[in-house]
Parts: structure tokens; sequence; C-alpha cells
């Protein structure tokens, strides 16, 4: 088996990739169904979000036992299967730990409810301020305050994420003994690796104070005991050798050092976000703005060198279930769909870091382009829904907003062929499917030579064989020019050099003669061609040249 360098994970997000029995909903079996076409693509790691038993208030998120299958899903002996076949195909299976909260269904958080003090001290109460104010004017990720109040205790107990998804009290040891105990039994049943879900938001500070600047993030993000928590949390399962990954909301490169530096071992790698933010006006989610290119450029030129410089690891990734379709994003999903999805395909996961493609960018899916609310099933998109209108805004720009912004448009099914539910449910789908599946479905990329899925499945394979991707070094080229992206790496005497226009325009550039000696082209979206100094580049253009 290759280490986690060479390896690409593929995300499934389970309830959206392929039902198996006509409820309208993906599970297990249909996973399992669908091995060979991970098979073919060639991804080494499979990270599959909860399919813990859970009210699904934020799809799974919401945690009421860590140790059972939710049967919407399938049972442990279908889970087992999975973890079986998949092994079989070479694929391991990385499971979706939620370990900063639980749903308040969770035994441990209504024991807590019913008086008892060893439970409700798994959580995190405060008092009512004196003038009847909350504890803290600190504002939940999902909208409204953190806090929700328990008549019984005259307390309020805290929610960074849905009311329904009480946060856990890590100060409290038995926790941190629990959330070992749970990752001890799923490593018993196979699996490969773990990914940590807003792992950097477990430490909460000592002391509960307003925030006058923000949200209140910058009170409990990277909190004063998580590295510690880390390495306790993760000292068996690096033992074991299993792959780990953080998800770190609003972090620092400096903490994702830490955390992914193997000297420290707390994890292997960790998601960061900041890219994915050049389009939020003034750092906020709901307020739109065109991506901006060059804070995109320096982002990503700044987290390769700074984690190079002190051996941190990226997980590297456009989307996920939380995030909008980059191609719809940065890319362009109607005259360049499939040039500009290869493009940015080209640009991240060749940089220096593991991959991680979510389910369907392989094939070029796109937003959702709901137009009516009705359609919408997330938490987050309903909750702002609300908050907007109560703040006034006009329901057709709320709706313009949520038709970028929202979660659900990475969610919609699977898009497997053209019929029907395009081949994710033989029911009606839990999320619509999007109507453009006529086109794009994985039937008829698997026809095409040249399609997006193909050029998925040759970085893949790039990757596995070549040092120079997995191990090389990263530089950043041509940081001043507005349209294009470059970068070179080198592992030994070996080079790799990506050039990709973000643009609809044609370019011309100039690269430095050296990057460009004895160098070929071997991928290109358009034709291949010979690899020079100065090149013009046609829209969305990518070029991958290597010297030999
Ligand atoms: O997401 C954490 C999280 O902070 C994002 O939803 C974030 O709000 C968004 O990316 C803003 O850009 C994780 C899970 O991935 C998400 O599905 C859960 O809803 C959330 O934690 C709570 O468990
Ligand atoms: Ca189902």
């Amino acid at each position: 088996m290759w280490d986690f360098k060479h390896c690409t994970v593929y995300q499934i997000y389970c309830k959206s990739f392929q039902d198996s029995n006509g409820d309208g909903i993906g599970d297990l079996n249909g996973i399992l169904y669908r091995l060979p076409y991970l098979k073919e693509l060639g991804v080494e790691y499979i990270w599959l979000t909860p399919f813990f038993l859970s009210p699904q208030n934020d799809n799974g998120y919401d945690v009421m036992d860590y140790r059972e299958t939710d049967p919407v899903y399938g049972s442990m002996q279908d889970f087992e299967m999975l973890v079986k076949r998949a092994d079989a195909c070479g694929i391991g299976i990385i499971l979706d730990m939620v370990f900063n909260h639980t749903s308040t269904q969770h035994q441990w958080f209504q024991k807590a409810l019913k008086g008892d003090q060893y439970y409700k001290n798994y959580y995190i109460w405060k008092d009512q301020n004196p003038d009847g104010s909350l504890p803290t004017n600190w504002e939940s990720k999902f909208g409204g305050p953190v806090w929700e109040y328990v008549p019984q205790y005259r307390q309020y107990y805290l929610h960074l994420f849905d009311k329904t998804q009480a946060d856990l009290n890590w100060r409290n040891p038995n926790v941190r003994h629990e959330m070992r105990d749970i990752l001890r039994f799923w490593m018993g049943k196979g699996v490969k690796g773990f990914r940590f879900d807003v792992v950097n938001l477990l430490s909460k500070p000592e002391k509960y104070e307003n925030d006058f600047e923000g949200d209140g993030r910058r009170f409990y993000t990277d909190g004063p005991d998580i590295h510690e928590y880390l390495r306790e949390l993760c000292a068996e399962v690096n033992d074991a050798g299993l792959i780990t990954v953080g998800e770190m909301s609003s972090t620092s490169i400096e903490h994702c050092i830490r955390y992914s530096n193997p000297k420290e071992r707390e994890l292997s790698m960790c998601f960061s976000f900041h890219h994915l933010k050049v389009d939020y006006r003034q750092q906020e989610k709901w307020a739109l703005q065109p991506p901006d290119f060059m804070q995109l450029k320096k982002l990503l030129n700044d987290w390769q060198l700074g984690m190079q410089n002190g051996d941190g690891w990226n997980a590297l990734f456009w989307s996920n279930h939380d995030q909008p379709r980059i191609l719809s994003r940065f890319g362009n999903d109607q005259e360049y769909h499939s040039q500009s999805a290869k493009m940015l395909a080209a640009v991240m996961y060749l940089m220096r870091g593991t991959p991680y493609i979510y389910q369907g960018e392989e094939i070029g899916m796109t937003n959702a382009y709901f137009e009516d609310i009705s359609q919408y099933r997330d938490v987050e998109s309903i909750n702002y829904y609300n908050i907007l209108s109560g703040k006034g805004i006009a329901k057709e720009e709320i709706l313009n907003i949520l038709q970028e912004r929202s979660r659900d448009n990475s969610r919609t099914p699977m898009q497997w062929d053209s019929g029907e539910n395009a081949g994710f449910s033989s029911g009606t789908p839990w999320l619509a499917v999007n109507p453009n599946h006529n086109r794009i479905n994985v039937q008829s990329v698997m026809q095409q030579p040249d399609s997006i899925f193909a050029w998925y499945k040759q970085l893949i394979q790039l990757r596995k064989q070549s040092d120079t991707v997995a191990l090389g070094s990263y530089k950043p080229l041509l940081e001043e020019n507005n349209s294009v992206f470059a970068f070179c790496r080198e592992y030994n005497e070996s080079r790799m050099l990506v050039i990709a226009n973000f643009t609809a325009d044609h370019v011309q550039v100039l690269l430095p003669e050296e990057e460009t000696h004895a160098m070929q082209c071997i991928m290109s979206n358009y034709y291949t061609r010979s690899c020079s100094r100065q090149m013009s580049l046609k829209p969305y253009e990518t070029i991958i040249c290597q010297n030999r």
C-alpha cells in the first residue's frame, strides 16, 4: 500500500451517492454496488460522511450513538461487508467522527437533562448573566445564539452549530476517554482512517467573554489545550498507522503545522478553508462577491509554502458537502464546462498535499440552481433564509444568494445516468436531482476518452507513480499575473510545471528561461503541445510539463 502522500481520497456523502432500496436516500449497500466505479477511478481511500444513528437534523452530523449505524443507511453487517469488499478493491474506509458535539437525542444528553450530574458534566453549561442576558453574545454557525436555555437547570448549554447539536465538554477526562474508546471500536472493524469534524473547536476557553469584534470564534478556535487533546486522542490511531485528517475551521498556518507535522504526533493532515472564502464579501458567507483571483492565488501559495517550511501536510480540496460546486464557482459550468473542470483539478491536485475529490466533481457536476425555497433541505440554508428575510432582504435576492452559497448545491444526488432520477434511486430522491443529469452523468463520461473523469484518473495515476507530485517541493511562479496560476514541483533532478489560465480569455505568458528548459508537455486540456518560455493560453487552458 502507498503512503498517504501518493494517495487520493474520494469523499462520499452517503445520503446522495446511491440508493439501493428505493426509499430515495443513499445507503451503504449503494456504495457497495458502486465500488467498481471507484476502483476504476483509482482512489485508495473513501472518506464516508457520518452514517451513525442520528435524528438527521444536520444530515448525520448530529450523532445519537457513535457505535450504531442509522437504519436508513443500513446495518452494521452492511458496513462490515463494505469494509471487506472495499479492502478487496484496495480501498480503505475513512470514517467521519463528529466529536465536538452530540445530538441532544444522544443518551448522554438525555441523561443530563434528567438530572444525572455525571453526564451533565459531559456538556458545557452556563448561568444567565445577572442582567438577564445570555452568557455570551456569540453567534452559532447556523445563525442565532450559541446558547439554549434548559428551564430545570435555569442554565444554558453551548451549541456552536444547531441547537440540537450540544457541544461536548472536552475538559472532562471522561469525555476524552469515551472518544478514544469509540475510535478503538471502529479500528476493530478494520477502518483505515478518521476524519475529525471541526476538530480545532474542541478546546474551549476557561473564561467565557463577549466578543465585540466578531461572532465569538476567536475564543474557541485552536483553543488552549487542543494540541494536547489531539495527541492523546490519536495516540493509538497513530501507533496503528492509520491516516487522520482534521477539519479546521478558521485556523492558521502555524496551528496547522503543529497539527500535521509528524513529529508532533497529532494528525496526518488538515483541511483549511481560507481559499474558499475569496468570494465572500468582507468575510461574510451570505454576501456575494465575484471570486478574487489574486487573493485565491496568494492564499494557496502561502499555505503551500508555509506548510512546506514547517513540514506540515495539507489536504487538497476544492469541494465537499458544505461547499458549492467548484465548477460553478471558480470555473465556467457552461461554455467551458470540461476545460475549466480539468484546469481546476490540475491546479489543486498537483500541489503538495493529499487530494480529496468530492463525489460528482470527477464528472463535472454543477450547482443545483434551485428556484424555490421549498427545494432546499439543509438546516443552514433554511435558517439563513429566515434570518435574511427578517433583515428585510427581498426574497429574490435571498434565493440568488442561496443559489450560490447553499450547502445543498453539492448534495444533489450523484448523476449516474440520463434516466429518471439519474440512476440514483428508483424512488423519490430526498433532494431533487439536477436536471442537467441528462448531459452530465457517469454513463456518458465512460464513453469519452477525453472526459473529465479520464482526466481525474490520469491525475490520480500521476500521483501514484510520481515522487515529484507526491513528495516534491512547491514553488509559485508568475505570482503577479492576474489570470494565470503557475507553479513548479521539484524532487531530486525531476521537475514538473503546472500552468493554468483561470479566465475565459486568451492570455500570453512569459516564463523564466530556467523553468521551461528541457520541459515536455505531458498533459493538456486542449491538445498535447510543446512547452516553451512564451505561450499563448486558450480559455481555461492548463498544461502540465515535465523534464525527461
Ligand atoms: O462543518 C463545519 C463548518 O464549519 C462548515 O459547515 C462551515 O460552516 C462552512 O464550511 C462555512 O464555510 C462540519 C461538517 O462538515 C458540516 O457538514 C456540519 O454541519 C458541521 O461540521 C457540524 O457538525
Ligand atoms: Ca436507501
